[in-house]
């Protein structure tokens, strides 16, 4: 997807990428910002310089995703699991708008996993967020290990009910990286009523 304009309504979100340590969510994010920075040094040359780019803080990443008339515009934030740095956790978590699970499908990480998950759903509790209320998405990262478990064995441990979007990924090579942000766009925009 391209964006089409420069004048097109933007809604901002923050979406974390919360996984186990080494689970790749530095590299997924690296990935999307790459991709965003290419689109915008596209748009720029295709439009001419004299048009202002609007950036956002420039240290966080970014990644746009047009729908229709507007556009979703996700920061791209991810947290250090050690629970040395639980504080600044729950502070990047507080006004969060969605969420990324980045699962390692390694058969030896799948307790990590787990345990993520239920840190997830403490630190969100002590944020008084509600888990259903806040868009989910699960990825499957590096299928391409030997020792990685099938996406079914995965979904069967991390989505029992198959509740949230998942999807398997090798976010080193960019596979399964925008789906999961394109979809989470998508929900954030239908919570929002829009
Ligand atoms: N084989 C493989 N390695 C990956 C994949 N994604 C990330 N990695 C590697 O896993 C390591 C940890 O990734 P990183 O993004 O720093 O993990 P983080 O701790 O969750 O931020 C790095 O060496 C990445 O290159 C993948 O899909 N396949
Ligand atoms: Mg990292």
């Amino acid at each position: 997807m391209e964006l089409r304009g420069t004048d097109l309504p933007e809604i901002r979100a923050k979406v974390i990428f919360y996984g186990p340590g080494l689970s790749g969510k530095s590299t997924n994010i690296r990935y999307l910002s790459s991709l965003q920075t290419n689109r915008d040094k596209q748009r720029r040359s295709s439009i001419g310089h004299s048009i202002e780019f609007h950036k956002g803080s420039q240290e966080i990443p970014e990644y746009a995703v047009p729908f229709g008339a507007c556009v979703v515009r996700l920061q791209l934030f991810s947290v250090p699991m050690s629970l040395f740095y639980s504080e600044n956790r729950l502070r990047v978590i507080r006004d969060i708008c969605g969420v990324v699970f980045v699962a390692d499908s390694q058969e030896p990480r799948m307790q990590a996993n787990l345990e993520c998950l239920s840190y997830m759903r403490e630190d969100f509790h002590k944020c008084h967020l509600a888990l259903d209320k806040i868009p989910l998405v699960l990825q499957y990262n590096k299928q391409d290990v030997e020792s990685a478990c099938s996406t079914g064995r995965l979904r069967e441990l991390l989505n029992p009910q198959y509740q949230y979007f998942d999807i398997g990924a090798c976010a080193k090579w960019g596979i399964g990286v925008a789906e999961p942000v394109e979809v989470l766009a998508q929900q954030i925009l239908v919570r929002m009523g829009k």
